[in-house]
């Protein structure tokens, strides 16, 4: 249920890492806009206001009331002027100028169109933009543009895979993957990570990790998997990275840079009668099977908890949980470890629960991880 602001209130952590966010947002009018305008900056490469506002997004979706003034924010962080702002805008006239000039704003709109392809980034939306390109026929009606592979899978199943894959498909996949990896290693270690792990009802693909006990094995794991799965013929597209991970090196506190593992894009093809409820099609399409975007990682089974970690997100608690080791902890963590630069040693960890230890934090359960 929705709360009102607590009159003596507690104070909330700057860090999303020490906050509890469920799925639930009693605030979505404010961070729906929010998330414009950090895209529309992060457009423009303006890295700092564009943080700002996702951190602010994050914390308001941790109250467990709505905010209805401005005084009720007294006690909550990461909200600058700007972002309060658009707050006072929003409360006063129901929504925010700032954020309906940008939703109307030619290159915002035509970024934001050409990204929503899988295997085309910002960089390569601007070059097409400032080619003169505002629509997918000027893209593909445009012979002096060469579609990479991942692109041109992106294109063709593009109505797929923008369509939100709902959580019946999620464990449809989870089966299917399941039965391949036992196939090949019967004490294989699969885990569902991402959104779904999160409880999320839909999400924009499906996020896998799986590795076996045994230390090395793991290296031949996603061939196999990709193997069989061809076999099957329900692979639509495969983009498969070997591992380039080196235990020696220190975490990398960045986090958009990818991690080390083993990993591959792929998309699949779901057939309906593996899904309980069927599939999540648009109403009239009665196709009996759609295109799912699905990621698998594959860490040696010693890094398994620092992949689960990594993975199962929200990218905001992520950049939070780095952010406080390193700052609050004197620590590095990433994907693939945690480092204590004090004491200059590697922390192993087995579970989750043993990294929020190592940081000196109370152990968030991943559907309290949606910041
Ligand atoms: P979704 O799929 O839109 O419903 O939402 P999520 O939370 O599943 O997001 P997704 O699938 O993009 O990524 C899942 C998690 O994997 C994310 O929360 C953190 C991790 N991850 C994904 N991409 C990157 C990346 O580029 N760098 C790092 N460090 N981690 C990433
Ligand atoms: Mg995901």
């Amino acid at each position: 249920g929705q709360g009102s602001a607590p009159t003596a209130q507690a104070v909330v952590s700057q860090y999303a890492c020490q906050r509890r966010t469920t799925t639930e947002n009693n605030n979505k009018i404010f961070t729906d806009a929010f998330e414009v305008l950090a895209e529309s900056y992060e457009f423009n490469e303006i890295e700092g206001p564009c943080l700002a506002f996702r951190r602010a997004a994050s914390v308001l979706k941790s109250l467990s009331w709505a905010v209805q003034c401005l005084e009720a924010t007294r006690n909550v962080p990461c909200l600058g002027e700007h972002t309060k702002a658009v707050m006072e805008e929003i409360l006063r006239y129901g929504r925010s100028f700032e954020v309906e000039k940008i939703l109307s704003d030619e290159r915002y709109r035509t970024l934001k169109l050409f990204t929503s392809v899988f295997g085309v980034g910002p960089k390569t939306a601007d070059k097409w933009y400032r080619g003169g390109l505002r629509s997918f026929s000027d893209v593909l009606g445009d012979r002096g543009i060469r579609l990479n592979r991942m692109q041109q899978s992106g294109f063709l199943h593009y109505g797929d895979i923008s369509r939100a894959v709902s959580k019946a498909e999620a464990r449809a996949l989870r089966n299917i993957i399941d039965e391949a990896v036992h196939a090949i290693t019967p004490d294989a270690v699969l885990a569902l990570t991402g959104g779904f792990r999160r409880g999320k009802e839909f999400g924009h693909d499906v996020d896998f990790i799986v590795t076996t006990p045994e230390l090395g094995k793991e290296k031949n794991l996603l061939p196999s998997i990709i193997k069989r799965l061809t076999k099957q013929r329900i692979l639509l597209y495969c983009d498969y990275q070997a591992s380039t991970f080196d235990m020696s090196k220190l975490p990398s506190y960045r986090f958009e840079a990818m991690d080390h593992f083993a990993k591959c894009f792929l998309i699949m093809r779901l057939e309906g009668s593996q899904v309980e409820g069927g599939l999540h099609l648009a109403e009239g399409d009665s196709r009996g099977w759609r295109a799912v975007r699905v990621d698998l990682v594959a860490p040696p089974m010693d890094r398994y908890a620092f992949a689960l970690l990594g993975w199962s997100g929200s990218r905001q608690f992520e950049r939070d949980l780095r952010r406080f080791a390193r700052l609050e902890r004197n620590m590095l963590l990433d994907n693939h470890a945690l480092y204590d630069k004090t004491k200059k040693e590697f922390l192993a960890a087995t579970t989750e629960r043993d990294i929020f230890a190592h940081l000196g934090l109370e152990y968030i359960e991943p559907w309290q991880r949606n910041a």
